[in-house]
């Protein structure tokens, strides 16, 4: 690790305390100028560190850069494995996957950006992705689950999403069946699986699970304006939910035949109970949500009292009016 890095671990670390420029040297066996310089580069990487004569330097709580350092130091169990690629701006991370997987990437990595310019969701619709505000990552995994599974990887990611806003805040988001994460009737969460299929075998080998997390994002484009809203938690930083989302979706991820995680998806549905709408190839039809399957299909019961499962992920649900 550089200097820079050395010093920032230990500022983050000790984020309660002032910290003497003469304490950093000695623990670094550098000068105070080299100390100097290096709280300089953390600043311009866009850190808040607060310095008093005297006493010396503290990062501020209020920091909120991305670090893929500080990221893999929170990231444990079957999570720890994983290689960690943070961006400062990019596409899409879900594009970015696709690219790294073309040209040979065999490991499974987080690629997180600070801000996308061409985010993606279903459909061809976009996700609005701005600088600093949000998080935006695609874990690249390799696998073999039966393309059937798509639903049971979108649920197994909104439930890792709500238990690291649980764990990490007071808050308790809700699902909207199948990927949308909402706080107060707003969506703050959309994630778009995509898998790159062995046609012949009828299975993914490698699975994108796209995770898009508005944390604090305020200016939201006009046609989203009512209906997208933000965590905006005191305190949270997109390192901590990163590596908290990190833990939980590789360890749900690992044991997929462990539905167990559908319990809370079911404890979190805000569709079960209620009248919806939903778009099948454009038709739109009207149904009660009755439960959740255990591989994550929405159990619906039609007008006509006929009861089916939605299963695919192509299917757009709306809360009926
Ligand atoms: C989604 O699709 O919500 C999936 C979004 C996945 C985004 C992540 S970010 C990392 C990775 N890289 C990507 O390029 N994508 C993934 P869908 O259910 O189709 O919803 C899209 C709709 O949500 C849009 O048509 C808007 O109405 C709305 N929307 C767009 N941006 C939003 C935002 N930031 N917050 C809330 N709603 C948004």
């Amino acid at each position: 690790m550089s200097l820079k890095e050395n010093i920032l671990k230990f500022l983050l670390e000790n984020t309660d305390t002032y910290i003497s420029g003469q304490q950093l040297a000695e623990n670094f066996g550098v000068s105070r100028n080299s100390v100097w310089k290096a709280v300089n580069q953390i600043k311009a990487d866009g850190y808040t560190v607060d310095s008093v004569s005297n006493r010396g330097y503290r990062l501020s709580a209020k920091s909120d850069v991305l670090s893929g350092n500080h990221i893999k130091s929170k990231l444990h169990g079957e999570a720890e494995e994983l290689n960690v690629i943070v961006l400062d701006s990019v596409d899409s991370t879900n594009n970015e996957a696709k690219r790294m997987t073309a040209n040979g990437c065999d490991r499974d990595t987080l690629i997180i950006a600070n801000e996308q310019t061409g985010g993606r969701g279903r459909l061809g619709r976009s996700f609005y992705s701005p600088k600093n505000t949000g998080i935006y990552m695609s874990f690249l995994l390799h696998t073999q689950l039966e393309l059937s599974d798509a639903v049971a990887v979108t649920t197994a990611a909104a439930v890792s999403v709500v238990r690291a806003i649980e764990k990490l805040t007071p808050i308790t988001p809700v699902i909207k069946w199948v990927n949308d994460v909402y706080i107060s009737d707003k969506k703050i969460c959309g994630i778009l699986t995509e898998g790159m299929s062995g046609f012949e075998q009828g299975t993914a080998q490698t699975v994108i699970i796209g995770i898009g997390i508005n944390i604090t994002t305020e200016d939201f484009p006009d046609d989203i304006r009512d209906r997208a809203g933000a965590v905006n938690a005191d305190g949270l930083h997109r390192n901590d939910l990163i590596a908290e989302t990190a833990n939980e979706l590789c360890r749900i991820f690992c044991n997929l035949s462990d539905k167990s995680y559908i319990d809370d998806y079911r404890r979190c549905s805000m569709v079960i109970g209620k009248k919806i709408d939903f778009y099948r190839n454009n038709v739109k039809q009207t149904a009660k949500a009755m439960n959740i399957d255990q591989n994550g299909g929405l159990i619906v019961m039609l007008g006509d009292g006929t009861v089916t499962t939605l299963t695919s992920g192509e299917v757009t649900v709306r809360l009926s009016e």
